[in-house]
């Protein structure tokens, strides 16, 4: 009963290439803002990047969220999922471009391999637009703080995958 009681901190990855990117991106925040089970706790800069995977398709704007939920894992993720399809985000080509994508990054300190969801997120390590957002908000005391910050710092130095601050959300 431990999730129905107890508010642990989760880390979600959004990204957007489609339309009014920066539009998405604040609908999905003010979303699961209003949720009574989640509250966001931390909001990153918003990142330009050239797309990774599928690169004919335009370029995204990133950002990583900090919250704090009674959810469990696997109901954080149902709900980020209602949210893609309420932004109507339509699954066509695999990497394709979307409105939005909400990727759960890490859920308290949980390692866990499902069918329906792996955490940590299998290759956010490997990812810059994930990486140095995950970086402005990422808890100092966090047990991968070290490691983010190294990369996600030299990343943005290289310009890795393009990035470039966007903007600053207030
Ligand atoms: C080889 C094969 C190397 C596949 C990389 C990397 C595939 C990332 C998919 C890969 C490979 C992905 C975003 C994106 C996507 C995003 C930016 C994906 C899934 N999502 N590029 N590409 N931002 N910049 O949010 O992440 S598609
Ligand atoms: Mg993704
Ligand atoms: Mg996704």
């Amino acid at each position: 009963m431990t999730n129905s009681v107890t508010a642990m901190k989760a880390y979600i990855a959004m990204g957007s290439n489609v339309g009014d990117r920066e539009h998405w991106l604040r609908q999905a925040i003010d979303t699961l803002d209003r949720h009574n089970a989640i509250e966001i706790t931390k909001v990153s800069n918003i990142y330009e990047t050239d797309p990774v995977g599928y690169t004919e398709q335009p370029s995204f704007l990133n950002m990583v969220i900090e919250v704090r939920t009674t959810l469990s894992a696997p109901a954080l993720l149902l709900e980020q999922l209602a949210i893609e399809q309420q932004l109507g985000r339509v699954r066509e080509v695999q990497w394709g471009p979307r409105t939005i994508d909400l990727d759960l990054l890490l859920y308290d300190n949980v390692s866990l391999e499902s069918d329906l969801l792996v955490l940590p997120h299998p290759r956010m390590m490997e990812r810059a637009f994930v990486l140095v957002p995950l970086h402005d908000v990422l808890s100092k005391v966090h047990l991968l703080y070290n490691e983010v910050k190294g990369i996600a710092e030299e990343a943005l130095q290289l310009r890795k995958e393009g990035i470039t601050l966007w903007t600053t959300i207030n």
